[in-house]
């Protein structure tokens, strides 16, 4: 092949090319010039293939003279293709519309967990009566969860709490009792305090878990009496469970108060008439109360030399997952833990 042959088909290419692209009324289209003329198949390529006709001498400067058209082109190329794409983007966006009024999408939001709800629902309504929150650990000594509440080695009250042991002289607490107790030893009355927490006790079934919650109140103050302790109750279970729910004291018996008193409820279920929930009675135990028993101040360093009647106080407890499955008319206390959220979503914050 001759160099001026070379050159003919060098301009012959150059203005078919610039025809084309030209002519290209899309990017996609235009594209298909790309791989026409520069492709691995294209006619530069299909050139360069024929520098081995050419002399070594001119071998050089040819490849350089179909480089330089080459390049030139593929300029012309990109201006164009650049050019062609801005105009498309501009139509695309000019034919479709956002609509910045729709909502966004949904996003799922949690709720608090049901027993948190309750817990918070009762610190609230016993914080509006003047009692303020204290915590204390799980793990407690043999003396928090057990001898300063009055309940002594070899005590039948040990058996019936079903402890769990870590070792011989810690336990898993199984009421939030210590936590008053701690109360008691490092603070001066008057008191008004709430023990809500985790508790443990070694039984499972339907209405009882291994690890459930418990929220305890102590009142200590001058001359407080078993009067005061159930207007407080009554007052905290009308707010609670509804005004129409009345409330019954029961005897009983626990080491730490004296006397001592279990609460019940009117049934909410039947209104008092009588069904299964409440074993056709109309009430419901929902916890324990009573003065708290002068031993208890002793053991906490609270009487001294004064008058060992200064002090007196009132406590109470109720279980956490008791007073949800009574309000919300739950019969398993398992739903609490099985995480299932066509349950837990319908208690929101
Ligand atoms: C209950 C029932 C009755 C109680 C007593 C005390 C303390 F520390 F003051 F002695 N704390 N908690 C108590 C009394 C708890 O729960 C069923």
């Amino acid at each position: 092949m001759i160099k001026d042959k070379l050159e003919q088909k060098l301009k012959e290419i150059k203005s078919v090319a610039l025809k084309v692209i030209e002519e290209a009324s899309s990017s996609e289209e235009l594209y298909q010039v790309k791989v026409r003329f520069f492709g691995k198949q294209g006619e530069f390529t299909a050139l360069m293939k024929q520098l081995g006709q050419f002399s070594k001498e001119e071998r050089p400067q040819v490849g350089q003279l179909i480089n330089q058209e080459k390049k030139a082109l593929e300029e012309v190329y990109q201006v164009r293709f650049d050019l062609l794409q801005t105009s498309e983007l501009n139509a695309k966006l000019e034919k479709e519309s956002l609509d910045l009024t729709l909502p966004g999408p949904k996003l799922s939001q949690g709720s608090q967990h049901p027993i948190q709800f309750v817990m918070n629902e009762i610190v609230d309504i016993l914080s509006r009566m003047g009692f303020s929150v204290r915590s204390g650990p799980l793990i407690e000594s043999d003396w928090y969860n057990f001898e300063a509440l009055n309940i002594p080695q070899n005590h039948p009250a040990r058996d019936m709490q079903d402890t769990f042991y870590v070792n011989d002289e810690y336990v898993l607490r199984t009421h939030t009792s210590p936590i008053q107790i701690r109360t008691l030893e490092n603070e001066e009355p008057p008191l008004r305090i709430l023990a809500p927490g985790s508790v443990f006790r070694c039984d499972s079934d339907v209405t009882h878990s291994p690890n459930f919650y418990q929220i305890e109140g102590l009142l200590v103050d001058k001359k407080v009496s078993l009067a005061d302790l159930k207007g407080t109750i009554s007052f905290f279970v009308k707010e609670f469970l509804g005004d129409q729910i009345k409330t019954r004291f029961r005897p009983s018996y626990f080491p730490f108060t004296e006397p001592s008193a279990e609460v019940d409820c009117s049934c909410p279920i039947c209104k008092g008439e009588g069904c299964r929930v409440c074993s056709h009675t109309g009430w419901i135990e929902i916890g324990g109360s009573g003065l708290v028993n002068p031993k208890v101040f002793e053991y906490t360093g609270l009487v001294k030399d004064e008058d060992p009647h200064k002090w007196q106080g009132y406590a109470f407890g109720f279980g956490i997952e008791r007073m949800a499955m009574i309000k919300y008319g739950l019969n398993d206390i398992r739903m609490f833990n099985e995480n299932d959220l066509r349950f837990l979503s319908q208690f929101n914050r």
